[in-house]
């Protein structure tokens, strides 16, 4: 069978003056980049890249910040056969020593024989290799150099999996499974028009979720992208919406918190200045996706025209390269109320009349071709409505963690199934997810996900959105709960009450320490997530200083 890779594609720009990509410049305006300039770029950067003594195999860390310079170098590497690791910023402000450990984490796993960045961020880094600048790649000639002959089994980029927990492992994505899980995003998930389908993504170009969805993906079927810079979104996640009305997007993802965040700074004024109604997909996943954001999301943007169809839940992971199911496009969310009680005791049930329940979106179908299937701690498949842990398995699914025999072991299965550390159940087919094997909460005996106590205790006034962690400390004979929730001083002192009330009141959980502490304090995955073993182990070490 031929298999076509990306190079292949881009090999096909050479006449073609079609635009390929818009990028977000600082004072505002927007760049296009034909798909003629795109190879050019690419072409120029493989030309430098090789000229730095590099050769295909070797791999080269691309710090990504702005999309701009970072997408022609990336295609840049996988031209020249290289295999690029992508790798998060430096942060603008503070928490240095958390960067610093993530390029120690990389240089250690990945072994990478120069680092890439933006100029702008040179002052900022000090790396025990080699670096270079973006902009000195695009000085470099073009030298008509053709890629390597593709090859679906040749490793193509390392990704840094953010693992809610442990620290960042390298998956090693090879080409066959890349192109899969990007065939199956465009052609099953989205059915992608590219002649009336425009993209639209802020996130970030290290991530599984920025780097396959919205750069491999579309290129599969030169569907036009967008890009922000993240940061564009972090200082201003109004910039989103507003950019999707004036690019007349009509795809775009992003995690749960962003619908959240999106749906907070949405006035009337703004909204009224908003056209959405070409949006046909508002992707939600890489983290457990909460009905309510999804609802203040669609209804504040409603008047702009925004479809609640729109909103499409999915799920993935890096080591399956990014998607394992999509909601069907175009059809109202899946949402169950489920006993609570039954839930925590590993089954899905209807709620009867009265009786706490919790509410459960439905995250789709796992791809033609791929298998998903939950399993109980033996890995034996349970039944519809058992809750367990997710295994999934097909074309997309990666092999190994590069430099972790261990971490690969433990994962990836030699029959191909990769055991995803996720808690969920299937209903007919249909995927709820509940949480996380490693962070689940035992507390007498009871067991609970984590996030159902993290989503009451950040809407509470005061408290920070996504800055809430649910974890256990050790106590004599049992576990007991402690909500560390970032917040405002000013809201520190009645915040212990409120947390123990709301919990007790909708979850019938005891509370034991409520800790409030600083917007910034819990640590967090490169994507953004918050990292609950890190904090439990800083709660219990006694490193998170209390606000009171
Ligand atoms: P990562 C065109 N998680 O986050 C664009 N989904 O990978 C297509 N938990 O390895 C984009 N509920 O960093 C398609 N629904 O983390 C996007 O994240 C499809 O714990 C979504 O193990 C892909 C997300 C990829 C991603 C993976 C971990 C998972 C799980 C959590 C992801 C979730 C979810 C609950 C969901």
């Amino acid at each position: 069978m031929s298999f076509l890779w990306f190079t292949d594609i881009l090999q096909k720009y050479e006449e073609d003056d079609a635009p390929a990509h818009e990028y977000l410049a600082p004072d505002g305006s927007w760049t296009t980049l034909t798909r003629r300039q795109l190879l050019t770029e690419t072409r120029t950067a493989a030309a430098a890249l090789t000229g730095a003594g590099l050769r295909p195999g070797d791999r080269v860390a691309l710090v990504a910040g702005d999309p701009r310079p970072f997408v022609p170098a990336f295609l840049g590497a996988l031209w020249a056969g290289l295999v690029p690791v992508p790798i998060a910023p430096p942060p603008l402000l503070g928490r240095g020593d958390a960067w610093a450990e993530l390029l120690d984490t990389v240089v250690t796993a990945a072994e990478p024989r120069l680092l890439c960045l933006d100029a702008a961020q040179r002052d900022q880094v000090r790396a025990p290799i080699p670096v270079t600048a973006y902009q000195e790649l695009a000085d470099a000639l073009p030298d008509g150099r053709d890629p390597l002959p593709a090859d679906p089994e040749r490793i193509a980029y390392l990704q840094f999996s953010s693992g809610s927990t442990a620290r960042p492992r390298a998956v090693a994505a090879r080409a066959g499974a890349v192109l899969a899980n990007a065939t199956a995003i465009v052609h099953q998930g989205l059915a992608v028009d590219p002649a009336a389908d425009r993209a639209l993504s802020w996130l970030p170009l290290h991530h599984d979720m920025g780097l396959v969805g919205f750069l491999f993906a579309p290129l599969t079927v030169g569907l036009p992208v967008s890009y922000l810079p993240t940061n564009a979104f972090v200082r201003d996640p109004g910039s989103w919406l507003r950019a999707m009305s004036e690019r007349s997007a009509t795809i775009t993802f992003a995690p749960n918190f962003a619908f959240a965040l999106a749906a907070r700074r949405a006035t009337p004024e703004r909204v009224a200045a908003l056209d959405l109604s070409r949006v046909r997909a508002v992707g939600c996943g890489g983290e457990p996706v909460n009905r309510e954001a999804l609802r203040r999301f669609t209804e504040a943007h409603a008047p702009a025209g925004l479809r609640p169809e729109a909103v499409l839940p999915c799920y993935g992971l890096a080591e399956s390269t990014l998607a394992v199911t999509f909601h069907p496009r175009g059809t109202p969310l899946t949402v169950r109320q489920v006993s609570t009680a039954a839930l925590d005791r590993g089954t899905a049930e209807p709620a009867a009349d009265g009786a706490p329940s919790t509410e459960v979106i439905g995250c789709g179908r796992v791809f033609r071709d791929h298998e998903l299937t939950v399993r109980d701690e033996d890995g034996r498949e349970l039944p519809d409505h058992a809750v367990g842990e997710l295994w999934v398995r097909g074309p997309s699914a990666a092999r190994e963690y590069v430099g972790d025999p261990e971490a690969t072991a433990r994962t990836f299965r030699p029959d191909g199934w990769v055991r995803t550390g996720d808690r969920g159940y299937l209903s007919g087919g249909e995927l709820f997810v509940t949480g996380r094997q490693k962070d689940l909460l035992i507390v007498r005996g009871h067991n609970t996900d984590p996030q159902r106590v993290e989503w009451l205790v950040e809407a509470l006034p005061g408290a920070r959105l996504g800055g809430v962690v649910a974890c256990t400390r050790p106590a004599e004979e049992t576990e007991e709960l402690v909500v560390v929730v970032e917040c405002r001083t000013s809201a520190a002192a009645e915040l212990p009450d409120l947390v123990r009330a709301v919990v007790g009141e909708r979850l019938a959980m005891a509370v034991h320490d409520v800790v409030p502490v600083r917007p910034g304090s819990i640590p967090r995955t490169t994507s953004g997530k918050p990292r609950r073993q890190e904090t439990r182990r800083r709660y219990l070490e006694g490193e998170l200083a209390r606000v009171c």
